[in-house]
């Protein structure tokens, strides 16, 4: 549902690009960023050696920014990206690479499953229950959290599925089909999401132009400008 949602955010990305700079003096006046961070958006990256940061949302629990700031970076090959969340709630954020179209994800997603096949719920008792829709066959629907929207994963140019550690660092050569940070939150929140982490970091080693969506906020997107 989120990739319909995707097509949409074409249009709505001009809206965000002319809001970039009022989002940045907000998070500014709100979390109080360093203002190195504030320059970096409005200017492109030349430090080569240094990582560059990008911010994944920010803002508070009143008024949560739902945007990456700076949303375009330029780097050279060889250079690191990392993103982190500035977030004050516990609000998550993703950058996930879309590469090859047949690979859009959404966060849940409909299995396949035996109807004879019993839940219980954790803790028993709890006010838990799986959406499960009958089916034919001996076989129900059941509605699941895609694990290859909330961990780190990459799925290479073979279809091969890797799955990373949370904050994790990952090289990029351009051949990849799939390419996604998993949920992070700002630090002190991962708890709230178990197997979640605070950052994600790509090193960039083909010149190009790489597009991003969060695929939680799929209006959220970026791009990284490879020379
Ligand atoms: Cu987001």
């Amino acid at each position: 549902m989120h990739l319909k949602m995707a097509k949409a955010s074409t249009s709505m990305t001009i809206i965000i690009s002319g809001l970039t700079l009022v989002t940045i003096l907000a998070i500014l006046s709100v979390d109080g960023i360093p203002t190195k961070v504030a320059l970096a958006s409005t200017s492109n990256q030349t430090q080569e050696s240094e990582p560059v940061k990008i911010a994944a949302g920010g803002g508070n629990g009143t008024a949560p920014l739902t945007a990456f700031i700076p949303e375009n970076v330029e780097v050279r090959v060889g250079q690191t990206v990392t993103w982190y969340n500035p977030t004050t709630v516990g609000e998550p954020h993703t950058v996930t690479f879309i590469f090859d179209g047949n690979k859009t994800a959404g966060v849940v997603s409909p299995m396949s499953i035996s109807n004879t096949t019993e839940f219980t719920a954790l803790p028993p008792g709890s006010n838990n229950e799986p959406i499960l829709i009958p089916g034919e066959d001996g076989m129900n629907t059941i509605v699941v959290v895609n694990a290859r929207t909330f961990n780190p994963v990459v799925i290479d140019s073979s279809d091969n599925v890797n799955f990373m550690t949370p904050n994790a660092n990952y090289t990029l050569t351009g051949t990849e089909k799939y390419v996604n940070s998993g949920w992070f939150l700002p630090n002190g929140f991962e708890q709230e999401y178990p197997g979640s982490g605070n950052t994600f970091s790509v090193t960039f080693e083909k010149p190009g132009s790489y597009n991003y969506i969060c695929i939680l906020h799929p209006w959220m997107t970026g791009s990284v400008t490879v020379t």
